[in-house]
């Protein structure tokens, strides 16, 4: 058996079991096990299935032992700011609702009249941006349409958290997850009890904040008979993108970060929050980092757009086209001059994003694309844009200026958009590693074995393990 760390690392659209070993101060990695994930409608609302993926974590966990792996620890991370509540026995009441679920509808303009908290107030204490999905909306939202249930609960865990406690039975709500509630004060770094009394929550439900690296508990008797092994259960910085953050291979202070997948999360790491009116108008979040950095970022809708519009080609013509042939259409359309503002939430959840993308044109008196080539080039166009205008908005809020962009996930693959981004915000693109956040996870476990001392030491063995692509701008 090979002794290794386990990163369980799910996103929106799927899941993955990945080993990683460090020898000789160089990090391999071996995919054990991959799961598919993603929403469907669950009385009335969107949700996870939340169950099938806690049956897919155990399957991995078996599956990394069928390999000939023996993990010493496991670590959980996940997208951000949905959760499950859990009764006084225990049991998990009602769905997981997922974030791109519409239940929040008018909850920040219901918080503001019913509870005089205006946005500039709540971002002041809590640094989080606006996102329509943020958890203290749904908690609000399900306030309103189930207030049964939250009178019920007695534990609330975000996703991580839940998965973590059905591994080992220990339920903590980690730092990193717990922020993107925006019920988190963001010098506080811990829960915000008079915001959590304004709103009318319950604040029993809330546990205590644990940290990346805190060892939460040995895998449960029955987990073990289930997966032929014992391993103890980590905390990684369970949020993804914090993990992705983690993993970037930065060469000096003067880089920022974008993690590409799903979301493009575009920004960089601060030593304190800035919560001041400029930020908040530019919705740069604060979100917490590991060891308390500041992930100082902006959300950017991302390869959603191109997943979206991928999914519905392959659900009209039955075959999916695959990224390269996607970007070979682009790449033929490259001329195709128009561009959207991915941050407008009409693409969230569109019902068909080609249809969006060229509502979206129309609206703003713009060619609009018709072959899948122009409808591409139009989601590059847009992404490219918006990560220079996060650049500069950057640049101001933070009085920095950046002469680097580290890309790192997925998306870190598509060197099309790669150069594209590296013309447009006239940067020096570093794309790479593609495994950021199952990365930063294990970087967290890699770091409590002792194979790293510190992050800085283990940031150095990414750059030496992994191939990092360079890309001028033209
Ligand atoms: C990326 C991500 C983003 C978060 C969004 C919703 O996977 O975690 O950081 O804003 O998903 O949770």
């Amino acid at each position: 058996m090979q002794t290794c760390t386990l990163a369980v690392d799910i996103g929106a659209s799927s899941g993955r079991h990945i080993a990683g070993i460090v020898q000789n101060g160089k990090i391999t990695l071996q995919e054990v096990y991959r799961f598919e994930n993603g929403v469907h409608r669950e009385n009335g609302h969107l949700c996870w299935d939340i169950d099938t993926l806690a049956q897919e974590v155990v399957n991995g966990l078996k599956a990394a032992h069928d390999a000939g792996f023996a993990p010493a620890t496991i670590g959980i991370d996940t997208w951000a700011v949905d959760f499950v509540l859990l009764d006084a026995d225990n049991k998990r009441i009602g769905d997981a609702v997922a974030y791109r679920d519409e239940r929040t509808e008018g909850i920040r303009e219901a918080l503001e009249k019913e509870y005089g908290l205006t946005f500039a107030d709540h971002y002041a204490r809590t640094g989080i941006q606006y996102q329509p999905f943020n958890t203290v909306y749904q908690l609000m939202a399900l306030k309103k349409e189930h207030p049964e249930q939250l009178a019920a609960a007695k534990t609330f865990l975000m996703v991580p958290d839940y998965l973590n406690y059905l591994l080992c039975g220990v339920p903590a709500n980690e730092y990193t997850n717990a922020s993107t509630t925006a019920l988190v004060g963001a010098d506080s770094r811990d829960w915000d009890d008079a915001l959590i009394e304004k709103l009318g929550l319950p604040r029993g439900i809330f546990q205590p904040i644990k940290t990346a690296g805190t060892v939460l508990g040995h895998l449960s008797p029955e987990i073990q008979k289930a997966v032929g092994f014992d391993a103890e259960v980590i905390l990684p910085a369970t949020h993804d993108t914090g993990s992705a953050f983690l993993a970037v291979p930065a060469r000096d202070e003067y880089a920022a970060y974008l993690s590409s997948g799903t979301w493009s999360l575009l920004g960089v790491e601060n030593a304190a929050a800035i919560t001041g009116p400029d930020s908040c108008a530019a919705n740069f979040t604060n979100e917490g980092g590991y060891e308390y950095r500041y992930r100082y970022l902006k959300n950017i809708m991302g390869l959603w757009m191109i997943q979206s519009v991928r999914r519905e080609l392959g659900e009209k013509t039955g075959t999916r086209p695959s990224f390269p042939e996607l970007i070979a259409a682009a790449k033929e359309a490259a001329d195709f001059p128009s561009c959207v503002d991915p941050d407008d939430n009409r693409f969230l959840a569109p019902v068909s994003m080609i249809e969006e993308v060229r509502a979206a044109c129309a609206d703003t008196h713009q060619p609009v694309p018709a072959a899948t080539g122009e409808v591409m080039q139009c989601v590059y166009n847009s992404l490219t844009q918006d990560y220079r205008r996060a650049v500069e908005t950057l640049q101001s809020l933070t009085g920095k200026t950046y002469t680097s962009l580290n890309i790192v996930g997925g998306g870190s693959q598509d060197g099309y958009l790669n150069q594209q981004t590296a013309n447009a915000t006239g940067l020096t693109v570093f794309a790479g590693p593609t495994e950021g956040t199952a990365l930063g996870n294990l970087m967290v476990q890699f770091i409590h074995s002792g194979d790293f001392a510190d992050l800085a030491e283990a940031r150095a063995a990414i750059r030496r393990s992994f191939e990092i692509k360079e890309y001028q701008p033209e």
